[in-house]
Protein backbone atom coordinates (compact mmCIF):
# COMPACT_ATOMS: atom_id res chain seq x y z
CA UNK A 1 0.00 0.00 0.00
CA UNK A 2 1.13 3.59 -0.80
CA UNK A 3 1.23 5.85 1.74
CA UNK A 4 -0.96 9.09 1.40
CA UNK A 5 0.19 12.51 1.30
CA UNK A 6 -1.70 15.76 1.28
CA UNK A 7 -0.24 18.91 0.32
CA UNK A 8 -1.77 22.48 1.09
CA UNK A 9 -0.18 25.18 -1.39
CA UNK A 10 0.18 22.45 -3.68
CA UNK A 11 0.29 25.23 -6.66
CA UNK A 12 3.43 27.15 -5.05
CA UNK A 13 7.40 26.89 -5.27
CA UNK A 14 7.77 24.17 -2.67
CA UNK A 15 3.84 22.37 -3.07
CA UNK A 16 5.05 21.79 -6.88
CA UNK A 17 8.35 20.13 -6.25
CA UNK A 18 7.22 18.29 -3.19
CA UNK A 19 4.39 16.56 -5.25
CA UNK A 20 7.28 15.65 -7.94
CA UNK A 21 9.40 14.15 -4.86
CA UNK A 22 6.81 12.22 -3.20
CA UNK A 23 5.37 10.88 -6.41
CA UNK A 24 8.64 9.34 -7.30
CA UNK A 25 8.64 7.70 -3.26
CA UNK A 26 5.95 5.85 -5.08
CA UNK A 27 3.00 8.20 -2.42
CA UNK A 28 -0.52 9.06 -3.16
CA UNK A 29 -0.41 12.58 -3.50
CA UNK A 30 -3.45 15.01 -2.90
CA UNK A 31 -2.96 18.56 -3.38
CA UNK A 32 -4.96 21.29 -1.96
CA UNK A 33 -5.75 24.24 -4.37
CA UNK A 34 -7.38 27.58 -4.53
CA UNK A 35 -10.11 28.43 -6.83
CA UNK A 36 -9.34 31.07 -9.31
CA UNK A 37 -10.35 32.51 -12.10
CA UNK A 38 -7.37 32.04 -14.25
CA UNK A 39 -5.12 28.53 -14.17
CA UNK A 40 -2.97 28.20 -11.15
CA UNK A 41 -1.46 25.33 -11.64
CA UNK A 42 1.51 26.06 -14.07
CA UNK A 43 3.99 24.69 -11.66
CA UNK A 44 2.18 20.95 -11.71
CA UNK A 45 0.70 20.87 -14.90
CA UNK A 46 3.50 18.40 -15.97
CA UNK A 47 2.02 16.08 -13.14
CA UNK A 48 -1.30 16.14 -13.96
CA UNK A 49 -2.73 12.70 -14.49
CA UNK A 50 -6.24 12.47 -16.92
CA UNK A 51 -8.41 11.65 -13.83
CA UNK A 52 -9.86 9.06 -16.26
CA UNK A 53 -6.90 6.64 -16.64
CA UNK A 54 -6.37 4.01 -13.67
CA UNK A 55 -4.25 3.75 -10.94
CA UNK A 56 -4.17 7.81 -10.58
CA UNK A 57 -1.62 8.99 -8.10
CA UNK A 58 -1.87 12.88 -8.17
CA UNK A 59 -5.24 14.30 -7.07
CA UNK A 60 -6.10 17.99 -6.11
CA UNK A 61 -8.94 19.29 -4.40
CA UNK A 62 -10.37 22.63 -4.13
CA UNK A 63 -10.15 24.37 -0.84
CA UNK A 64 -8.91 27.17 1.12
CA UNK A 65 -6.81 27.47 4.60
CA UNK A 66 -9.78 30.05 5.70
CA UNK A 67 -12.68 27.41 5.70
CA UNK A 68 -12.34 24.87 8.34
CA UNK A 69 -15.65 22.60 7.14
CA UNK A 70 -13.43 21.80 3.80
CA UNK A 71 -10.37 21.20 5.25
CA UNK A 72 -12.12 18.52 7.70
CA UNK A 73 -14.17 16.76 4.71
CA UNK A 74 -10.80 16.33 3.00
CA UNK A 75 -8.55 15.00 5.18
CA UNK A 76 -11.85 12.76 6.62
CA UNK A 77 -11.89 11.48 3.05
CA UNK A 78 -8.42 11.42 2.03
CA UNK A 79 -7.10 10.11 5.34
CA UNK A 80 -3.61 11.39 5.09
CA UNK A 81 -0.37 9.45 6.84
CA UNK A 82 0.78 12.99 6.55
CA UNK A 83 0.13 16.55 5.68
CA UNK A 84 2.78 19.02 4.58
CA UNK A 85 1.00 22.56 5.63
CA UNK A 86 2.79 24.49 2.90
CA UNK A 87 -0.15 26.82 2.41
CA UNK A 88 0.48 30.69 2.91
CA UNK A 89 0.07 34.16 2.13
CA UNK A 90 3.83 34.23 1.91
CA UNK A 91 5.07 37.16 1.00
CA UNK A 92 6.28 39.70 3.77
CA UNK A 93 6.23 42.99 2.41
CA UNK A 94 2.46 41.96 1.21
CA UNK A 95 1.74 41.28 4.42
CA UNK A 96 1.68 44.61 5.88
CA UNK A 97 -0.94 45.50 3.57
CA UNK A 98 -3.58 42.46 4.72
CA UNK A 99 -2.35 41.47 8.08
CA UNK A 100 -5.97 40.26 9.17
CA UNK A 101 -6.18 37.63 6.06
CA UNK A 102 -2.43 36.89 6.82
CA UNK A 103 -3.28 35.90 10.41
CA UNK A 104 -5.90 34.12 9.44
CA UNK A 105 -4.40 32.13 6.42
CA UNK A 106 -1.48 31.46 8.04
CA UNK A 107 -1.97 31.72 12.08
CA UNK A 108 -5.27 29.75 12.45
CA UNK A 109 -5.37 27.97 9.06
CA UNK A 110 -2.26 25.86 10.66
CA UNK A 111 -4.63 25.62 13.88
CA UNK A 112 -7.34 24.28 11.47
CA UNK A 113 -5.36 21.28 10.08
CA UNK A 114 -4.12 20.45 13.40
CA UNK A 115 -7.71 20.43 15.05
CA UNK A 116 -9.26 18.92 11.44
CA UNK A 117 -6.39 15.75 12.13
CA UNK A 118 -7.66 16.09 16.29
CA UNK A 119 -11.55 15.89 15.39
CA UNK A 120 -11.96 13.07 13.36
CA UNK A 121 -9.13 11.18 15.99
CA UNK A 122 -6.33 10.42 13.46
CA UNK A 123 -3.93 12.60 16.10
CA UNK A 124 -2.23 8.83 16.23
CA UNK A 125 -2.33 8.00 11.98
CA UNK A 126 -1.79 11.33 10.52
CA UNK A 127 1.97 13.14 11.09
CA UNK A 128 2.11 16.91 10.02
CA UNK A 129 4.89 19.28 8.63
CA UNK A 130 3.96 23.08 9.29
CA UNK A 131 5.90 25.36 7.30
CA UNK A 132 7.89 27.41 9.64
CA UNK A 133 9.98 29.79 8.47
CA UNK A 134 13.63 32.21 9.28
CA UNK A 135 11.21 34.96 9.53
CA UNK A 136 10.50 34.42 13.21
CA UNK A 137 13.82 35.18 14.41
CA UNK A 138 13.15 39.03 12.64
CA UNK A 139 15.47 41.43 14.76
CA UNK A 140 18.93 39.91 15.41
CA UNK A 141 19.20 38.25 18.65
CA UNK A 142 21.78 35.64 18.04
CA UNK A 143 23.86 34.75 15.19
CA UNK A 144 23.84 31.90 13.43
CA UNK A 145 20.29 31.12 14.28
CA UNK A 146 19.22 27.62 15.33
CA UNK A 147 16.57 25.81 16.79
CA UNK A 148 17.45 27.69 20.45
CA UNK A 149 17.06 31.29 19.23
CA UNK A 150 14.57 33.50 20.44
CA UNK A 151 12.35 34.63 17.97
CA UNK A 152 11.59 38.30 17.54
CA UNK A 153 9.38 38.74 14.23
CA UNK A 154 9.01 42.06 12.40
CA UNK A 155 5.80 41.47 10.23
CA UNK A 156 2.24 40.61 10.36
CA UNK A 157 3.57 37.17 8.31
CA UNK A 158 6.12 36.27 11.22
CA UNK A 159 3.70 36.81 13.60
CA UNK A 160 1.22 34.88 12.15
CA UNK A 161 4.02 32.13 11.58
CA UNK A 162 4.83 32.74 14.81
CA UNK A 163 1.61 31.50 16.22
CA UNK A 164 1.49 28.68 13.27
CA UNK A 165 4.90 27.08 15.06
CA UNK A 166 3.75 27.35 18.82
CA UNK A 167 -0.23 25.68 17.97
CA UNK A 168 2.36 22.92 16.30
CA UNK A 169 3.98 22.43 19.36
CA UNK A 170 1.18 22.85 21.72
CA UNK A 171 -0.72 20.17 19.45
CA UNK A 172 2.14 17.87 19.79
CA UNK A 173 2.65 17.93 23.44
CA UNK A 174 -1.11 18.02 24.49
CA UNK A 175 -2.19 15.32 22.21
CA UNK A 176 1.37 13.27 21.51
CA UNK A 177 0.30 14.47 17.54
CA UNK A 178 3.80 13.69 15.54
CA UNK A 179 3.62 17.13 14.42
CA UNK A 180 6.80 19.11 13.56
CA UNK A 181 7.96 22.92 12.07
CA UNK A 182 10.81 23.01 9.51
CA UNK A 183 12.05 26.47 10.23
CA UNK A 184 13.32 26.78 6.69
CA UNK A 185 15.64 29.65 5.82
CA UNK A 186 14.98 31.12 2.32
CA UNK A 187 15.19 29.02 -0.17
CA UNK A 188 14.39 29.52 -4.29
CA UNK A 189 14.30 28.09 -7.40
CA UNK A 190 13.69 28.83 -10.96
CA UNK A 191 9.49 28.58 -10.10
CA UNK A 192 9.87 30.84 -7.15
CA UNK A 193 7.35 33.85 -7.36
CA UNK A 194 8.30 36.48 -9.61
CA UNK A 195 8.12 39.22 -6.78
CA UNK A 196 10.17 37.50 -4.24
CA UNK A 197 13.69 39.44 -4.58
CA UNK A 198 16.05 36.20 -6.13
CA UNK A 199 13.48 35.78 -8.79
CA UNK A 200 12.94 39.60 -9.43
CA UNK A 201 16.27 39.84 -10.04
CA UNK A 202 17.46 37.07 -12.31
CA UNK A 203 14.26 37.71 -14.50
CA UNK A 204 15.34 41.52 -14.95
CA UNK A 205 18.97 40.40 -15.57
CA UNK A 206 18.00 38.18 -18.22
CA UNK A 207 16.11 40.68 -19.96
CA UNK A 208 18.19 43.81 -19.64
CA UNK A 209 20.95 40.93 -20.77
CA UNK A 210 18.76 40.55 -23.98
CA UNK A 211 17.96 44.03 -24.79
CA UNK A 212 13.88 43.92 -23.35
CA UNK A 213 14.33 45.93 -20.38
CA UNK A 214 16.29 49.20 -19.65
CA UNK A 215 16.86 48.90 -15.87
CA UNK A 216 14.89 47.42 -12.58
CA UNK A 217 13.95 48.91 -9.41
CA UNK A 218 14.81 47.17 -6.03
CA UNK A 219 14.06 48.17 -2.11
CA UNK A 220 17.26 47.36 0.52
CA UNK A 221 20.41 45.75 -1.23
CA UNK A 222 22.11 45.43 2.36
CA UNK A 223 19.51 43.22 3.52
CA UNK A 224 21.56 39.21 4.15
CA UNK A 225 19.63 36.52 3.41
CA UNK A 226 21.02 32.56 3.83
CA UNK A 227 19.32 31.59 -0.05
CA UNK A 228 19.47 27.86 -0.19
CA UNK A 229 17.86 26.13 -3.12
CA UNK A 230 13.90 24.81 -2.53
CA UNK A 231 14.85 21.15 -3.96
CA UNK A 232 17.37 20.66 -0.98
CA UNK A 233 14.81 22.67 1.41
CA UNK A 234 11.97 19.92 0.32
CA UNK A 235 14.14 17.02 0.76
CA UNK A 236 14.28 18.04 4.45
CA UNK A 237 10.47 18.22 4.69
CA UNK A 238 10.11 14.70 3.86
CA UNK A 239 12.87 13.35 6.18
CA UNK A 240 11.16 15.14 9.22
CA UNK A 241 8.17 13.57 9.02
CA UNK A 242 10.21 9.53 8.39
CA UNK A 243 12.21 10.58 12.04
CA UNK A 244 11.67 8.93 14.90
CA UNK A 245 10.11 11.46 16.52
CA UNK A 246 8.39 14.40 16.55
CA UNK A 247 10.70 17.58 17.15
CA UNK A 248 11.49 21.02 15.12
CA UNK A 249 14.69 21.74 12.46
CA UNK A 250 16.21 24.42 11.10
CA UNK A 251 16.95 24.23 7.45
CA UNK A 252 19.52 27.25 5.79
CA UNK A 253 22.65 26.62 4.48
CA UNK A 254 24.98 28.62 6.58
CA UNK A 255 26.20 31.44 4.25
CA UNK A 256 24.77 34.91 4.53
CA UNK A 257 24.85 37.50 1.24
CA UNK A 258 23.45 40.65 0.68
CA UNK A 259 20.66 41.54 -1.88
CA UNK A 260 23.80 43.26 -3.96
CA UNK A 261 25.88 40.62 -4.32
CA UNK A 262 23.07 38.02 -5.49
CA UNK A 263 22.10 41.33 -8.30
CA UNK A 264 26.48 41.11 -9.15
CA UNK A 265 26.46 37.29 -9.10
CA UNK A 266 23.38 37.09 -11.42
CA UNK A 267 25.02 39.57 -13.86
CA UNK A 268 28.04 37.64 -13.83
CA UNK A 269 25.94 35.03 -15.30
CA UNK A 270 25.77 36.64 -18.31
CA UNK A 271 29.69 38.07 -17.97
CA UNK A 272 28.55 41.69 -17.02
CA UNK A 273 30.27 43.22 -14.41
CA UNK A 274 28.44 46.48 -12.64
CA UNK A 275 30.03 49.55 -10.47
CA UNK A 276 27.49 50.40 -7.47
CA UNK A 277 27.39 54.10 -6.82
CA UNK A 278 25.96 56.31 -4.44
CA UNK A 279 24.47 55.49 -0.86
CA UNK A 280 20.88 54.70 0.44
CA UNK A 281 18.14 55.62 -1.90
CA UNK A 282 20.48 57.26 -4.41
CA UNK A 283 22.70 54.24 -4.96
CA UNK A 284 22.67 52.89 -8.39
CA UNK A 285 24.47 50.30 -10.09
CA UNK A 286 26.02 50.69 -13.41
CA UNK A 287 27.87 48.33 -16.33
CA UNK A 288 31.08 48.53 -15.74
CA UNK A 289 32.14 45.78 -18.28
CA UNK A 290 30.79 42.93 -20.71
CA UNK A 291 32.68 40.02 -21.77
CA UNK A 292 30.52 37.25 -23.28
CA UNK A 293 29.75 38.92 -26.99
CA UNK A 294 26.48 37.56 -26.60
CA UNK A 295 25.41 40.20 -24.08
CA UNK A 296 26.37 43.38 -25.23
CA UNK A 297 24.83 46.48 -22.75
CA UNK A 298 27.18 49.84 -23.29
CA UNK A 299 29.82 50.68 -20.26
CA UNK A 300 27.69 52.80 -17.87
CA UNK A 301 25.04 52.42 -18.67
CA UNK A 302 22.59 52.73 -15.72
CA UNK A 303 20.80 49.21 -14.91
CA UNK A 304 19.10 49.23 -11.29
CA UNK A 305 18.17 52.11 -9.09
CA UNK A 306 16.58 51.84 -5.72
CA UNK A 307 12.87 52.92 -5.08
CA UNK A 308 11.15 53.18 -1.32
CA UNK A 309 8.41 51.94 -2.31
CA UNK A 310 9.91 48.26 -1.42
CA UNK A 311 11.18 49.37 1.59
CA UNK A 312 9.30 47.41 4.66
CA UNK A 313 8.33 49.41 7.93
CA UNK A 314 10.21 47.10 9.95
CA UNK A 315 12.88 44.82 8.20
CA UNK A 316 14.85 41.55 8.81
CA UNK A 317 18.47 43.00 8.18
CA UNK A 318 20.45 39.49 8.29
CA UNK A 319 19.54 35.85 8.16
CA UNK A 320 22.01 33.43 8.40
CA UNK A 321 21.15 29.50 9.83
CA UNK A 322 23.07 26.74 11.70
CA UNK A 323 21.46 23.58 10.46
CA UNK A 324 23.37 21.20 12.64
CA UNK A 325 21.02 19.54 14.18
CA UNK A 326 19.33 18.47 10.83
CA UNK A 327 23.01 17.40 9.68
CA UNK A 328 23.62 15.28 12.34
CA UNK A 329 20.85 13.97 13.38
CA UNK A 330 18.89 13.19 10.31
CA UNK A 331 22.29 13.61 7.84
CA UNK A 332 20.70 16.21 5.48
CA UNK A 333 23.15 18.24 3.23
CA UNK A 334 22.53 20.62 0.17
CA UNK A 335 23.47 19.95 -3.19
CA UNK A 336 23.16 23.05 -4.19
CA UNK A 337 25.67 25.86 -2.88
CA UNK A 338 24.48 29.55 -3.57
CA UNK A 339 26.20 29.67 -6.81
CA UNK A 340 24.83 26.87 -8.72
CA UNK A 341 21.47 28.52 -7.28
CA UNK A 342 22.23 31.60 -9.09
CA UNK A 343 22.78 29.94 -11.75
CA UNK A 344 20.13 27.54 -12.18
CA UNK A 345 18.03 30.52 -11.74
CA UNK A 346 19.75 32.57 -14.57
CA UNK A 347 19.59 29.62 -17.37
CA UNK A 348 16.17 29.23 -16.70
CA UNK A 349 14.78 32.60 -16.93
CA UNK A 350 17.47 33.42 -20.12
CA UNK A 351 15.82 30.39 -21.68
CA UNK A 352 12.37 31.86 -20.63
CA UNK A 353 13.38 35.18 -21.86
CA UNK A 354 14.83 33.97 -25.25
CA UNK A 355 10.59 33.05 -26.31
CA UNK A 356 9.69 36.70 -25.40
CA UNK A 357 12.42 38.04 -27.29
CA UNK A 358 11.05 35.99 -30.33
CA UNK A 359 7.67 36.93 -30.22
CA UNK A 360 8.77 40.30 -30.06
CA UNK A 361 10.56 40.25 -33.32
CA UNK A 362 7.77 38.38 -34.76
CA UNK A 363 5.33 41.47 -33.31
CA UNK A 364 3.66 39.93 -30.65
CA UNK A 365 4.14 41.46 -27.27
CA UNK A 366 3.15 39.37 -24.27
CA UNK A 367 2.88 40.63 -20.35
CA UNK A 368 3.64 43.38 -18.35
CA UNK A 369 6.62 42.42 -16.03
CA UNK A 370 6.61 44.85 -13.32
CA UNK A 371 4.73 44.39 -9.84
P1 LIG B 1 4.38 30.22 -2.42
O1 LIG B 1 3.94 31.61 -2.17
O2 LIG B 1 5.09 29.89 -3.69
O3 LIG B 1 3.12 29.24 -2.32
C1 LIG B 1 2.12 29.43 -1.36
C2 LIG B 1 1.00 28.45 -1.63
O4 LIG B 1 -0.04 28.67 -0.67
C3 LIG B 1 0.35 28.62 -3.02
O5 LIG B 1 -0.03 27.35 -3.49
C4 LIG B 1 -0.90 29.44 -2.68
O6 LIG B 1 -1.94 29.28 -3.61
C5 LIG B 1 -1.28 28.81 -1.36
N1 LIG B 1 -2.20 29.61 -0.56
C6 LIG B 1 -2.06 30.90 -0.18
N2 LIG B 1 -3.11 31.28 0.58
C7 LIG B 1 -3.94 30.21 0.66
C8 LIG B 1 -5.19 29.96 1.28
N3 LIG B 1 -5.81 30.92 1.96
N4 LIG B 1 -5.74 28.75 1.15
C9 LIG B 1 -5.12 27.77 0.44
N5 LIG B 1 -3.94 27.93 -0.19
C10 LIG B 1 -3.35 29.14 -0.07
O7 LIG B 1 5.26 29.78 -1.16
P2 LIG B 1 6.50 28.77 -1.09
O8 LIG B 1 6.19 27.56 -1.87
O9 LIG B 1 7.75 29.53 -1.34
O10 LIG B 1 6.51 28.44 0.47
C11 LIG B 1 5.75 27.36 1.01
C12 LIG B 1 5.51 27.59 2.49
O11 LIG B 1 6.75 27.69 3.17
C13 LIG B 1 4.76 28.87 2.83
O12 LIG B 1 3.95 28.59 3.95
C14 LIG B 1 5.86 29.86 3.19
O13 LIG B 1 5.35 30.84 4.08
C15 LIG B 1 6.84 28.93 3.86
N6 LIG B 1 8.24 29.31 3.77
C16 LIG B 1 8.81 29.58 2.57
C17 LIG B 1 10.16 29.86 2.48
C18 LIG B 1 10.82 30.17 1.18
O14 LIG B 1 11.93 30.72 1.21
N7 LIG B 1 10.24 29.82 0.05
C19 LIG B 1 11.00 29.87 3.69
C20 LIG B 1 10.30 29.53 4.91
C21 LIG B 1 8.97 29.26 4.93
P3 LIG B 1 -2.01 30.17 -4.98
O15 LIG B 1 -1.05 29.52 -5.93
O16 LIG B 1 -3.43 30.04 -5.36
O17 LIG B 1 -1.59 31.57 -4.60
P1 LIG C 1 11.71 37.41 2.47
O1 LIG C 1 11.94 37.34 0.90
O2 LIG C 1 11.05 38.66 2.89
O3 LIG C 1 13.04 37.09 3.09
O4 LIG C 1 10.66 36.23 2.70
P2 LIG C 1 11.99 38.47 -0.23
O5 LIG C 1 12.66 37.85 -1.39
O6 LIG C 1 10.65 39.10 -0.45
O7 LIG C 1 12.94 39.60 0.43
C1 LIG C 1 14.28 39.32 0.79
C2 LIG C 1 14.99 40.62 1.13
O8 LIG C 1 15.16 41.39 -0.07
C3 LIG C 1 14.84 42.74 0.22
N1 LIG C 1 14.43 43.42 -1.02
C4 LIG C 1 13.36 43.14 -1.76
N2 LIG C 1 12.41 42.18 -1.62
C5 LIG C 1 11.44 42.12 -2.57
N3 LIG C 1 10.49 41.15 -2.49
N4 LIG C 1 11.37 42.99 -3.62
C6 LIG C 1 12.31 44.00 -3.79
O9 LIG C 1 12.24 44.77 -4.73
C7 LIG C 1 13.36 44.05 -2.82
N5 LIG C 1 14.44 44.85 -2.68
C8 LIG C 1 15.10 44.46 -1.59
C9 LIG C 1 13.71 42.65 1.24
O10 LIG C 1 13.56 43.89 1.92
C10 LIG C 1 14.22 41.51 2.12
O11 LIG C 1 15.11 42.01 3.08
C11 LIG C 1 10.80 34.98 2.02
C12 LIG C 1 9.40 34.39 1.82
O12 LIG C 1 9.51 33.24 1.02
C13 LIG C 1 8.77 34.03 3.16
O13 LIG C 1 7.55 33.34 2.91
C14 LIG C 1 9.73 33.12 3.91
O14 LIG C 1 9.18 32.80 5.17
C15 LIG C 1 11.08 33.79 4.08
O15 LIG C 1 11.59 34.10 2.79
C16 LIG C 1 12.08 32.90 4.79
Amino acid sequence: MSKIALITGVTGQDGAYLSEFLLKKGYEVHGLKRRSSLFNTDRIDHLYEDPHVENQQYFLHYGDMTDSTNLIRLIQEIRPDEIYNLAAMSHVHVSFQIPEYTANADGIGTLRILEAVRLLGLEKHTRIYQASTSELYGKVQEVPQSETTPFYPRSPYAVAKMYAYWITVNYREAYGMFACNGILFNHESPIRGETFVTRKITRAVSRIALGLQEKFYLGNLDARRDWGHAKDYIRMMWMILQADEPEDWVIATGTTTTVRDFVRMSFREVGIELEFRGEGVEEKAYISSCSDPDYQIPVGKEVLSVDPKYFRPTEVDLLIGDASKAKNKLGWEPHFNLEDLVRDMMQSDLKFMKKEQYLRKGGYTIMNYFE
